[in-house]
């Protein structure tokens, strides 16, 4: 624990009495999401959450306090509250040194997540690789968190806005285990699958949490990346979210956009263009936090 902590009353209670309490991140919902989306998701998750049996804890920075566990008020303000800093690991001690209100991404957040003892974490996709990395060296501090912080992060894969087997590639070079939940395919967020394949699969949570178990008792460091693809039904072909990826990426490279920046530039364009997109990353993020709930069990 340290200074800048603060537990919500509900988690503290989790964390009494043992109960799994699965983290979610902020980065979705102020650059993540639209408004009222980005907050209707929110709670929805936590709901998800509980009725799986294990106690929600968003997380984000709140005038430079680091809360494990948000109120409806403090979600409503994370979504709308304008200037809203997004948060990586570089990022948390600026923020909290300076009293800023700060959105976590999957990095920030599994930092906080591991200070509060929290060791699954639901998403949407994790950052990654860029394309372009050649020129830009654009790779998402997402990755070597994973490799650096003991907590099960379970998304949908990457979105194709980034280059997915480069992606696996430094995951691999970092030693991070990268699981397919039933799946030997590597999701691509709106797809179920991608051109790359999985060496690790599981079919059912215990499954999961046996191998963050092993992992922790062999004394390796980092966490562990669970890729959960999103249901068939809510599927969106390729040829509609690669048309929109690439004219996203066309208009980044046209404005110069850069940095932390592009991340979010490119999911709201691409919302933007398709606006089934959204309905897609809702549904993916509620079946990644019922997974995590009930990995949250066998922990
Ligand atoms: N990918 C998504 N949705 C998101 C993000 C990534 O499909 O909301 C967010 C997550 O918070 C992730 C962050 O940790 O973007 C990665 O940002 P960057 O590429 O700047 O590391
Ligand atoms: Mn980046």
């Amino acid at each position: 624990m340290n200074d800048f902590l603060d537990l919500s009353l509900k988690v503290k209670e989790a964390i009494k009495s043992h109960m799994p309490i699965v983290a979610l991140e902020s980065t979705i919902i102020s650059h993540g999401m639209p408004y009222p989306t980005n907050v209707q998701t929110a709670k929805t998750l936590e709901k998800i959450i509980e009725d799986n049996g294990a106690v929600p804890a968003t997380i984000a920075v709140i005038k430079g306090r680091i809360k494990v566990g948000l109120d409806d008020d403090e979600l409503e303000y994370m979504a709308t509250k304008k200037g809203i800093l997004k948060l990586s690991r570089m990022d948390l001690p600026y923020a909290v040194a300076n009293g800023f209100d700060g959105a976590t991404t999957v990095a920030a957040t599994m930092i906080c997540a591991n200070m509060a003892g929290i060791k699954v974490f639901a998403t949407g996709g994790v950052g990654g690789v860029h394309r372009g990395v050649v020129d830009t060296f654009d790779i998402s501090a997402d990755l070597f968190e994973l490799s650096k912080t003991p907590v099960i992060v379970v998304s949908a894969g990457v979105k194709s806005i980034l280059d997915i087997p480069k992606t696996l590639e430094v995951l691999e070079t970092l030693g991070v285990t990268v699981v397919g939940y039933k799946t030997d395919d590597f999701p691509s967020f709106y797809s179920q699958k991608s051109e790359s394949k999985l060496y690790m699969r599981a079919d059912n949570p215990k499954a999961v949490a046996q191998i963050f178990k092993a992992k922790l008792a062999l004394g390796l460091e980092g966490g562990m990346l669970v890729a959960n693809p999103i249901e068939k039904s809510k599927e969106i072909p390729h040829e509609i979210i690669d048309k929109a990826i690439n004219i996203a990426l066309e208009e980044a490279n046209r404005l110069g956009i850069h940095g932390k920046d592009v991340t979010p530039f490119l999911l709201a364009h691409i919302v933007e263009y398709v606006p089934k997109a959204l309905e897609a990353n809702v549904e993916l993020a509620k079946s990644n936090a019922a997974l995590a709930a009930m990995i949250s069990k066998s922990i």
